[in-house]
């Protein structure tokens, strides 16, 4: 029985609220949405290494390379490679090797200094550029199942955001490989390093002259032999079915290490292969007809429309990992090749003389 006085005279008080849960059933949406930007920071964390943290303080090791009297170029090859012809190169010092991806990130570091392939897109200097070619980038190469001699040059695609720093693209980086040489160098990049470091680029005689090591009228750099022959690999170069696959039978498809090969004769590494040398010289494929005997500096001024290229070029030398026997045997100490001053891909890099 009830007491009734206590019955309640209002209607009873509406329950208490629920007791609050926790964790609070906003939690979970907020938890989903921080754990997707968090993975999407960690992505662009990745791919935004910071390449400066390769610098390498050790100033670059330079080799002296005697004077003398040479015959430049050939006339049983390609007709920029002629005539023949004498030249006398004074003394000089060359780096040792290739300029490394350390040895740039220590400039970069010190000068802040920002390459062509950085650089916001110019629409003053390229007013017809496609679209895709409107954002910072450069050129990278993708093995492709083509005929090489009909389609030159598909090979080559413009990567946005590729650089120094991410030499195949916005993927890519430069982490641990500091010994490497730096690629994704414009003439400009170059040139710039060069003043920095109290150098100059080599002129195109120097190079030969100092790609040969000492040899006289040799095929290659290191002598006779074929690149490989008897197992002995010379220079990194391309094997296999160009441009699709690189078997690596030297031991490296794509890029080596600075060293990964034997020295010339006056100490020089991988003057042959690996990474394109800019020279100081313009381009102009008539030019030894004209040159004179001692310390060619090249043309005052490149050729134009060469090839169909409308800007004027400069000289670069040695050839790279995607050298080949089939396609491009341009690792050669006499072979020719050039480019525009602000032109760059994942196989161009430099070194410097003084
Ligand atoms: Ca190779």
């Amino acid at each position: 029985m009830g007491n009734k006085a206590n019955r309640p005279t209002k209607p009873p008080a509406p329950s208490p609220a629920p007791a609050r849960k926790f964790p609070p059933r906003w939690v979970w949406p907020v938890a989903v949405i921080a754990a997707l930007v968090g993975g999407l920071v960690a992505v662009g964390w990745k791919s935004e290494y910071d390449a400066l943290r390769e610098a390498d303080p050790a100033p670059p090791e330079m080799v002296s390379v005697p004077g003398g009297t040479f015959v430049m170029g050939r006339d049983d090859g390609p007709a920029d490679e002629g005539p023949a012809h004498e030249v006398t190169v004074a003394p000089f010092q060359m780096d040792a090797t290739e300029v490394t991806v350390g040895q740039f990130a220590a400039f970069v570091k010190a000068t802040g200094y920002v390459t062509v392939a950085e650089r916001p897109f110019d629409a003053r200097k390229y007013p017809d550029a496609a679209p895709e070619f409107r954002k910072p980038g450069s050129a990278v190469f993708f093995p492709m199942e083509v005929e090489p001699w009909s389609s030159h040059g598909a090979w080559w695609r413009y990567a946005v955001g590729a650089s120094w720093r991410r030499p195949e693209g916005e993927a890519s980086t430069v982490k641990g490989k500091k010994n490497y040489p730096v690629v994704q160098i414009a003439w400009e990049d170059a040139d710039a390093y060069a003043k920095w470091a109290g150098k100059r680029l080599p002129t195109e005689a120097e190079w030969e002259w100092a790609a040969r090591g000492g040899l006289v009228r040799k095929p290659y750099c290191w002598g006779d032999a074929k690149n490989g022959d008897g197992g002995t690999w010379h220079a990194n170069t391309y094997q296999g079915t160009f441009p699709a696959r690189d078997t690596g039978a030297d031991g490296f498809a794509g890029l080596a290490p600075v060293k990964s090969f034997p020295p010339n004769g006056y100490g020089l590494y991988e003057m042959s292969g690996n990474a394109w040398e800019w020279c100081a010289d313009w381009y102009d494929p008539g030019y030894y007809a004209a040159s004179p005997r001692d310390n060619p500096q090249g043309p005052n001024a490149g050729a134009l429309g060469v090839e169909g290229e409308r800007q004027p070029q400069k000289v670069r030398r040695g050839g790279s990992f995607l050298c080949d026997e089939s396609y491009c045997r341009r690792y050669l100490p006499t072979a020719r090749d050039k480019n525009p001053t602000d032109s760059s891909a994942n196989h161009s890099g430099f070194r410097c003389a003084k």
